[in-house]
């Protein structure tokens, strides 16, 4: 469904003119998938400077993207725990602004006194991980203005503190004239080998920044010291990214159009669900920047030599599209050896060993990871890189299947630009308890809700909820400093995940990971972390909604702070489904969750993703 229509349609600039000089340029159709330029730290510290420009392209789409100084788009932020990031964001947006929830007359939202002053007391404390360099709670930490021309980073899995030039994406707004804005922070020493990365996080705009592009892979190393399975294998970052329709008016494909069901748009013009797995989609997928836009989805290219094994590190970055990944060859599904679950090895668990958990689809909401071996085809055998469809719900976008790319098998296939170490040192354990063998403090319960602004009108704009059981919905408010949740840091919890919505939601917090217990009320037996997971969608008349039970690790003393829980579909978020939690600072003494005491479920059969599976019948 559609966001609340809070700002008019997307500015609009100048196109590229001369194709040397190209802002945000993009690989064609049916192009070898590139791998993103990598900036590796040296000496402990990774400088990088980036540009973030925007474009409209020939198609009327405006494009984002982070340029590096060597003209790289979106390159790979690769780092070591202990590192330090010193991350220049130069804001070189171009276009007439629009002012998030003004109509004329209004005043753009306003960060409260309180909130700066909280925030730059908070950093001046020292509540968390020191800070090198000098801060100041003037300019882009003061959160002036929110419009669409403003911008930030989340860096999304990262454990660093909510707090400016580190993770917050609350006050802190970056302009176009503004300098250079730094983050500065460190990686902490036992932040998890794995995939994480960076995304404007701008109220109210963060969907159109997304959808046009920006975002990038950030990558913590060691991944093949959490799990030898690994060690030595070329590895491979591929980031899909969704898009608005290049050919929203093509009638579908020959092979598609005896299937073909009838088109729905939602009021923002987004393809409803057909609950057929076909059709039009709601919107184009690119991988690694490469379009495989409808109707003919002309798939990208990935190379590789003949029955190598790979590890694949992907990240769904798309605004609303859910993926459900699968490889193919000769129309076979492979088996694909997931080692890691939104930047977390899946062996992170408090129990020794290397595991590999052997999937054959993997669902990837909008924000998530997943990284897997892949053995290539052999010599001659046709292979395809696929997303099945995913059914989101009668009030969702149509997610139908598509091919992403082929994969050929040649000796000839270039080496990939990065391998993992052949011999490395196995990681420490983990220092803290298994999260799954943490007895919560307590309990809590959010839903998901939406509503019509007209309820007689079924075209009339949504407004998107996620509120703690027994208060009243409410959009997201930026000006307002009150937390819907406090913890205290230290504290392990239970919360339960609602949806009464008839559309999948993808629930991610920030600074913090989680565990699955429960999937429809039911035990799951999934011994791994993540940052965000599917909800399933409500079918309109079962007694009970859907739900998810996580277990919530306010643990870490980077959590400390004011930060959002939110649907990280990105119309969603932007449409008021966000929320704000306060991690209070440890109060010594008063809460010591680390017992093992609580009864666990007994569980039947091996590990598996019950989460990953996406409701509906195309898996
Ligand atoms: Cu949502």
């Amino acid at each position: 469904m559609l966001a609340v229509a809070i700002f008019a349609a997307l500015p609009t600039c100048v196109p590229a003119q001369n194709p040397s000089q190209e802002v945000c340029a993009r690989p064609a159709v049916g192009s070898a998938v590139p791998e993103p330029e990598d900036l590796r730290s040296k000496g402990g510290v990774l400088r990088v400077e980036l540009i973030y420009r925007n474009v409209v392209d020939a198609n009327g789409q405006m494009r984002y993207c982070y340029v590096s100084k060597d003209g790289g788009q979106a390159p790979t932020l690769r780092l070591n725990p202990d590192d330090e990031l010193i991350l220049s964001l130069k804001n070189e947006l171009t276009g007439p602004v629009q002012i998030m929830g003004q109509s004329a007359g209004q005043s753009a939202p306003r960060l409260s006194k309180l909130a700066v002053a909280q925030t730059a007391d908070k950093t001046a404390k020292g509540d968390s991980m020191p800070i090198t360099a000098p801060m100041t709670m003037q300019g882009p930490c003061a959160a002036k203005k929110m419009t669409s021309l403003s911008t930030n980073l989340h860096f999304h899995g990262l454990t660093v503190p909510p707090i400016c030039h580190q993770d917050d994406v609350l006050y802190t707004m970056i302009q176009p004239g503004d300098g250079p804005f730094e983050y500065r922070f460190k990686v902490p020493t036992d932040e998890p080998p794995g995939l994480y990365w960076y995304h404007p996080h701008v109220h109210g705009f963060t969907k159109a920044q997304v959808l046009g592009g920006a975002s990038g892979a950030l990558i913590v190393e060691g991944i093949e010291r959490a799990n030898r399975e690994v060690a030595g294998l070329p590895e491979r970052v591929l980031i899909v990214r969704d898009q608005d329709l290049v050919n929203p008016n093509a009638p579908p494909s020959k092979s598609d159009s005896a299937l073909a069901p009838p088109v729905m748009l939602d009021a923002e013009g987004d393809v409803m669900n057909t609950g057929t797995g076909t059709g039009k989609p709601a919107k184009d997928l690119s991988i690694n920047f490469v379009p495989v836009p409808y109707p003919d989805y002309h798939p990208a290219v990935i190379a590789m030599k003949p029955s190598e094994r790979q590890l694949w590190r992907v990240l769904n970055a798309s605004a609303i599209t859910y993926l459900n990944l699968q490889v193919a060859y000769n129309g076979v599904a492979q088996a694909l050896g997931v080692v890691a679950l939104d930047g977390v090895p899946i062996n992170q668990n408090g129990v020794p060993g290397n595991s590999v958990l052997w999937q054959t689809h993997l669902g990837v909401p909008p924000g998530g990871r997943i990284e897997f071996i892949v053995k290539g085809p052999a010599e001659g055998v046709k292979g395809t890189l696929v997303t099945r469809g995913v059914n989101t719900g009668s009030g969702g976008e149509n997610d139908p299947e598509r091919p992403l790319a082929i994969i050929t098998a040649s000796a000839k296939a270039p080496e990939t630009q990065s391998t993992l170490a052949v011999n490395p040192a196995p990681l420490p354990a983990q220092g803290s308890t298994w999260l799954g063998n943490v007895k919560p403090v307590r309990t809590r319960k959010l839903f998901f809700s939406e509503t019509l602004q007209n309820p007689n009108d079924p075209n009339s704009p949504t407004t998107f909820y996620i509120t703690v059981d027994g208060e009243t919905p409410k959009a997201f408010d930026p000006s307002s400093m009150i937390p819907n949740i406090t913890v205290r840091q230290g504290d392990v919890e239970d919360w339960i995940i609602e949806n009464r919505t008839q559309e999948v939601h993808a629930f991610h917090i920030h600074q913090v990971h989680f565990m699955l217990l429960q999937w429809f009320g039911l035990p799951a037996n999934e011994p791994y972390l993540r940052d965000t997971i599917n909800v399933p969608f409500w079918d309109g008349k079962s007694a009970v909604y859907p739900m998810v039970r996580l277990r919530m690790d306010f643990r870490d003393p980077n959590s400390v702070g004011t930060f959002v829980y939110h649907c990280h579909l990105l119309e969603h978020e932007d449409g008021g489904m966000m929320g704000l939690i306060r991690v209070e600072p440890k109060n010594d003494g008063a809460s010591k969750p680390n017992a093992i005491s609580e009864r666990k479920p007994r569980l039947c059969g091996r590990p598996h993703l019950v989460g990953m599976s996406l409701p509906g019948r195309h898996r």
